[in-house]
C-alpha cells in the first residue's frame, strides 16, 4: 500500500497515481488542501510539496523518487521498463518537468497579480514551457516520445508507456485543463493526448477542479 500527500489536480502526484494504478498497488490518498493532511506533509518533508509517499517504511519527496522506487521494486508490470542511467529517458522527462514547473509558476505568480508585461522573469517561464514543448513535439511519434540515446527508442510498441510517457502525459493534461499553455501549436502532442486518454489509469485520474 502507498501512502500519497498530494492533490487532485498536481501532475507530478498523477504520475505516481498512473504508475500506481499500473502495477496495481493501492493508494490512499492524504488531500493536503485538508488543513490536518498539509500540516502532516510539513512533518514528512521540509520542501512542503506535493507528491510526498511512505512505502514499505520509507517516505520518498518527490515523484521521481516515488515513481522510480515503485517500477524497481513492484515493476514493470505493464510500463516499459527504466534505466535511470540512460540520458535518453532522463533528459526528456527533464524537459517535460521544466515545461510543467515553468507553466506553474506563470499560474501562481498570475494569481498573484503579476502580468508578463510587468515580469521579465514570468515571460521567460513562457518562453521556456514553449521551448521545451517543441523539443518534445519534434521526438513524439504517435503514442510514444522517440529518444536517440540508449536501445529505449526501439523497444517496446507504438503506444507502450513508460515514465516518459506518463510525465509527457501528465504534464500536457495539466495544461490543458488550466489552459496554461495553447498545445494545439503542436500537432504531435495533441495526437499523444487523444492516443492515451482513455487509458484507465489516466481516464480514472483526470485533474478535477
Ligand atoms: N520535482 C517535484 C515537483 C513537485 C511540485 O512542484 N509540486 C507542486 C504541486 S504541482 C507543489 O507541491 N507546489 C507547492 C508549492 O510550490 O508551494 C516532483 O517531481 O515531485
Amino acid at each position: 500500500m502507498l501512502s500519497l500527500y498530494g492533490t487532485l489536480t498536481s501532475p507530478f502526484v498523477r504520475r505516481v497515481r498512473i504508475v500506481a494504478a499500473e502495477l496495481g498497488v493501492a493508494v490512499t490518498l492524504h488531500d493536503v488542501n485538508d488543513a490536518g493532511a498539509q500540516a502532516e506533509l510539513r512533518t514528512l518533508s521540509p520542501i512542503w510539496k506535493v507528491p510526498v509517499a511512505t512505502l514499505d517504511g520509507q517516505t520518498l519527496f518527490d515523484s521521481h523518487a516515488i515513481t522510480e522506487v515503485l517500477l524497481a521494486r513492484r515493476g514493470p508490470g505493464p510500463l516499459l521498463p527504466f534505466d535511470p542511467l540512460d540520458p535518453g529517458p532522463r533528459n526528456a522527462i527533464a524537459v517535460a518537468d521544466g515545461a510543467a514547473d515553468a507553466l506553474i509558476n506563470v499560474l501562481y505568480l498570475t494569481r498573484d497579480g503579476i502580468t508578463a508585461e510587468a515580469s521579465s522573469y514570468l515571460r521567460k517561464q513562457q518562453e521556456r514551457a514553449a521551448a521545451a514543448l517543441g523539443w518534445l513535439a519534434d521526438r513524439v511519434v504517435g503514442g510514444r516520445v522517440r529518444i536517440a540515446d540508449g536501445e529505449r527508442a526501439f523497444a517496446g510498441g507504438p503506444n507502450d508507456l513508460g515514465l516518459v510517457e506518463i510525465a509527457l502525459f501528465t504534464a500536457l493534461d495539466w495544461m490543458r485543463f488550466r489552459q496554461a499553455y495553447p498545445i494545439d501549436r503542436h500537432p504531435s502532442l495533441v495526437a499523444f493526448l487523444a492516443l492515451h486518454e482513455a487509458r484507465p489509469s489516466f481516464a480514472n485520474t483526470r485533474p478535477v477542479a
